[in-house]
């Protein structure tokens, strides 16, 4: 299988998060995808390639320009205004309340005030490399896709940052664009065909949902933690099936605390079932793995062997498939993991022998 990956990604080395109120240590950080990298170099199945540049028009088809010209110049404006932190953080953020009744909302002079009108968490810090690491992330991710385009079965593009939930006009999540939405919205373009995204990161896409949720021709599946219980919280309900010309064409399966292979397995049952019925003969998936049962922020209880089965199901389908890097935090086994649910699409064999005993 062809990889691509770029170097870039090192330059997005945030160092903290905030929760409950106190900075923690980043939990997406550049060792996450070093592991995935080495991970699939020690097996001969995988060739590696560096991302072409496409530009900005592929960003803009699915996120708001501003967005795209804050995030451009956020780091120099920040410095060259005296600020001295190495890690931008929204302070107040500019809920629709704030202005209720009072008209619209005017763009801050300063990125202290305006980062509060992009981003949505107190998770995503900006620091001075992940403009250009952030725009690598979405050329790695359209390079697979013109991999596959040109008659690969199946490419992978290793996102660093990830993207799901990155939305039309926000960002957050540890994501600033929306990987998969620009793959799957150059997709459509590209073949004329509808286009179906699987997401199988613990956390709901709330960012691709959102720019497809009117749309008929991109099919968005997700399985993730119940936002009753899971971040992003206020997306990713059953009840959310699509908007307008979209309706129907959104499927969330909220998965149970706890939730096994088995039980795991039968909701993508459902997910791969949408997908079939379907029109379109390409699939993006976003491949997070922090459904892991040790992935220190969710509370799955998947195994390594289950990720071999998905990727063998996801085969099934039949569909030119390109896969990009979303989450997963368990760093020691994140590897091995993103390995082993390749290797079940591409038809290898199962092999936990390379799986660190830690
Ligand atoms: C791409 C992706 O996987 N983004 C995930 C973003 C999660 N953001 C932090 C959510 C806060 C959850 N805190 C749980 C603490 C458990 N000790
Ligand atoms: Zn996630």
């Amino acid at each position: 299988m062809r990889v691509v990956h770029s170097p870039r990604h090192r330059s997005h080395d945030p160092k903290h998060e905030l929760a409950d109120g106190e900075a923690i240590d980043a939990y997406e950080v550049p060792e996450r995808a070093e592991s995935i990298r080495r991970s699939l170099a020690a097996d001969g199945a995988f060739t590696f390639e560096e991302p072409t540049e496409h530009g900005a028009e592929p960003i803009t088809l699915v996120h708001d320009p501003a967005m795209l010209a804050f995030l451009e110049t956020a780091w120099h404006d920040w410095v060259s205004s005296g600020e001295t932190a190495d890690e931008i953080f929204p302070d107040t953020f500019v809920l629709p309340a704030l202005r209720e009744g009072m008209g619209p909302v005017r763009a801050p002079g300063t990125v202290r005030g305006a980062v509060g009108m992009w981003c949505f968490d107190t998770a995503t810090p900006m620091v001075e490399g992940t403009y250009a690491a952030a725009r690598a992330a979405v050329d790695v991710a359209l390079t697979a896709m013109d991999l596959a385009l040109g008659g690969e079965p199946s490419t992978y593009g290793l996102c660093r940052p990830p993207g799901h939930h990155a939305a039309r006009a926000m960002f957050g999540g540890y994501c600033f664009f929306n990987n998969a939405a620009i793959v799957a919205e150059q997709l459509t373009r590209q073949t004329g065909e509808p286009v179906a995204i699987l997401d199988v990161d613990y956390h709901h896409g709330n960012g691709t949902q959102q720019i497809f949720y009117g749309r008929a021709d991109v099919l968005y599946v997700s399985l993730h933690g119940d936002p009753d219980r899971a971040y992003p919280y206020f997306a990713g309900f059953a009840d959310e099936t699509g908007a307008d010309a979209g309706e129907g064409a959104n499927l969330n399966l909220p998965l149970p605390l706890g939730c096994s292979n088995e039980e795991y397995l039968a909701h993508l049952d459902r997910g791969l079932e949408a997908i079939a019925g379907f029109g379109g003969s390409t699939l993006v998936v976003s491949l997070g793995i922090d459904t892991y049962g040790r992935d220190p922020i969710c509370d799955l209880a998947l195994t390594t062997e289950v990720y071999h089965e998905v990727g063998r199901r996801v085969a099934a389908l039949g569909r030119t498939t390109v896969v990009l890097q979303e989450g997963g935090y368990f760093v020691p086994h994140l590897g091995e993991n993103v390995r082993t649910w390749l290797r079940g699409l591409d038809g290898g064999g199962l092999d936990l022998s390379a799986l660190p005993d830690v």
